[in-house]
């Protein structure tokens, strides 16, 4: 049985207790997890702060851009491992981790590295009266010892994220991976030494949220900043609990995501691009698309051959090449999405496939499964279709004109993604650009350029990450205003 430790001051610490990971795949435990009490919590903490008071905190740019590099190759090294950790976590289909979770892992890292080794120094010459001048310049300081939660639908993806910036900016950081996903975070910290990562500037704390590690963290005096990735629910009660301090915060958090599909558009694409962006990840991405609104000529034709995609979804073991949907992350959120359906059955909706939880054979008869569900017969005002179920299903809706696509997609309380999918290019511009949403998305789903700003509107997010845009998260800015 694997054991995952608390990593803190360069080392891995047992923690007072520990508690049960569990294979949503099979429903077994796979690893026993040490719960850091408010002293180890304390511990992390301190450790962080020594390393940015230490020879840390003195580190060049160059020297933290070598060190991200080195941590990418390690990370390339140790895939394996990676994999093997976020699969037993998450019950993922191991070709998609590897090809997605594992190499945006290293990706995160090189990429950070090329942003902060670009990055200049933002300056303004002023002129002031009697033609003396003042120069200004922006200096980027750490911002100090972070606290960094994460959820589990893309444990390592998102946790690297947030810590190649972090350490790119020269702070120190503790992290809280989610209680349902503690591994890839805990073989990070092996990597993350291997490579030559000091003491104290990586740090990881394992638990749950209320009156445990997740808590203690973000309630500690001495946390300079909090970036939390989670939902809504959560990030707000997260958001009461920083307040008092005032502290920067970066808050990553639900979406209830449309997609819009024109009757211009490419409808082979635009089948296999919706089948991804519903059930990929079994529907677990804060971007995938839980609405969709298609034009009414071909809603009969797009509806079907969205049913007949999700049928040939293989649910099945993560290591058989042939799957490509896994569970749900546990027992918990299982019957979450089960009763999403069975409101959506009393709302008065059509089940057109799935609702059922799903069965797939002897050996994951104790996993979480949920069959692929779409129905129809819903429209915005039923609550199934305004609040995120983070499942495989999706609502499919009829619209007749441009504007009536537009109104309904943006009638939402969250504002993450959204995707379009047309061939007629001045309406692509047009209606993505009046998306109420952080990413847009035109005829594609899930691409991501990885320096271009990520967050949400309204209740899926405070503030921007990716490219420059972490890095304003990341850092406090002090400007100097010489006179001339
Ligand atoms: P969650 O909010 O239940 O938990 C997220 C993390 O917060 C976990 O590590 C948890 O232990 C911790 N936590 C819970 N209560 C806490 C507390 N009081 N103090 C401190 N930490 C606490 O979310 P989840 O179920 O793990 O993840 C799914 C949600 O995350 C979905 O809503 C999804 O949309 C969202 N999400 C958003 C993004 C994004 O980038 N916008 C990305 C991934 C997931
Ligand atoms: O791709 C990313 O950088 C990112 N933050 C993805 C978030 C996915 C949410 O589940």
């Amino acid at each position: 049985m694997r054991e995952y430790k608390n990593f803190i001051d360069g080392r891995f610490v047992e923690g007072p207790e520990a508690f049960a990971d569990i294979d949503p795949a099979t429903g077994r435990q796979v690893a026993w997890v040490h719960e850091a009490d408010a002293g180890l919590v304390d511990r992390a903490v301190a450790s962080a702060r020594a390393a940015l008071e230490g020879a840390w905190g003195r580190s060049t740019v160059a020297e933290r851009c070598s060190l991200l590099r080195r941590v990418a190759d390690e990370i390339d090294r140790r895939a394996d491992d990676l994999l093997a950790a976020e699969v037993a976590d998450t019950g993922k289909p191991e070709a998609g981790a590897r090809a997605l979770d594992v190499a945006r892992a290293a990706a995160n890292f090189r990429s950070f590295a090329d942003i902060m080794a670009a990055e200049g120094v933002e300056s303004f010459l002023q002129d002031l009266p009697a033609g003396q001048q003042a120069l200004n310049y922006a200096l980027r300081k750490p911002l100090g010892v972070v606290a960094a939660i994460v959820p589990w639908n893309l444990p390592l993806l998102l946790l690297t994220w947030k810590v190649a910036p972090a350490i790119a900016c020269g702070n120190a950081i503790v992290v809280k991976p989610s209680e349902e996903t503690p591994g890839s975070a805990t073989v990070l910290a092996e990597i993350l030494d291997a490579a030559g990562v000091p003491s104290g500037v990586y740090n990881v704390v394992h638990g749950f949220g209320a009156g445990s590690a997740g808590q203690h963290l973000t309630t500690h005096p001495d946390v300079d900043g909090v970036t939390f990735t989670g939902s809504t629910a959560t990030g707000a009660g997260i958001m009461r609990a920083v307040a008092p301090r005032v502290r920067p915060v970066s808050f990553e958090l639900g979406g209830k995501n449309a997609a819009v599909v024109f009757a211009d558009a490419d409808l082979d694409e635009t089948i296999a691009g919706l089948t991804r962006s519903i059930f990929a990840n079994t529907g677990q991405v804060c971007l995938c698309t839980e609405r969709v609104y298609i034009e009414r000529p071909i809603f009969e034709e797009v509806s079907a051959r969205l049913v007949d995609a999700a049928q040939k979804l293989r649910l099945g073991a993560p290591a058989d090449p042939a799957t490509t949907t896994g569970p749900v992350i546990s027992h918990g959120h299982q019957q979450k999405v089960l009763d999403y359906v069975e409101l959506a059955r009393r709302s008065g909706a059509t089940l057109l496939t799935g609702g059922e939880p799903a069965t797939v054979g002897d050996e994951l008869a104790g996993g979480f499964w949920v069959e692929p569900t779409l129905w129809t017969g819903l429209g915005n005002d039923d609550r199934v279709m305004r609040e995120e179920v983070f499942g495989p299903v999706a609502g499919l809706v009829p619209f007749d004109t441009e504007s009536e696509a537009v109104a309904l997609a943006n009638d939402t309380d969250y504002g993450l993604a959204a995707a379009v999918w047309t061939t007629d290019l001045r309406r692509a511009h047009r209606v993505a650009g009046r998306m109420e949403v952080g990413i847009a998305w035109v005829n594609t789903w899930f691409t991501r350029e990885l320096r271009s700003p990520f967050g949400g509107f309204g209740l899926s997010g405070v503030g921007r990450e990716g490219g420059r845009h972490s890095l304003d998260f990341y850092t406090e800015t002090t400007n100097v205003c010489v006179a001339l």
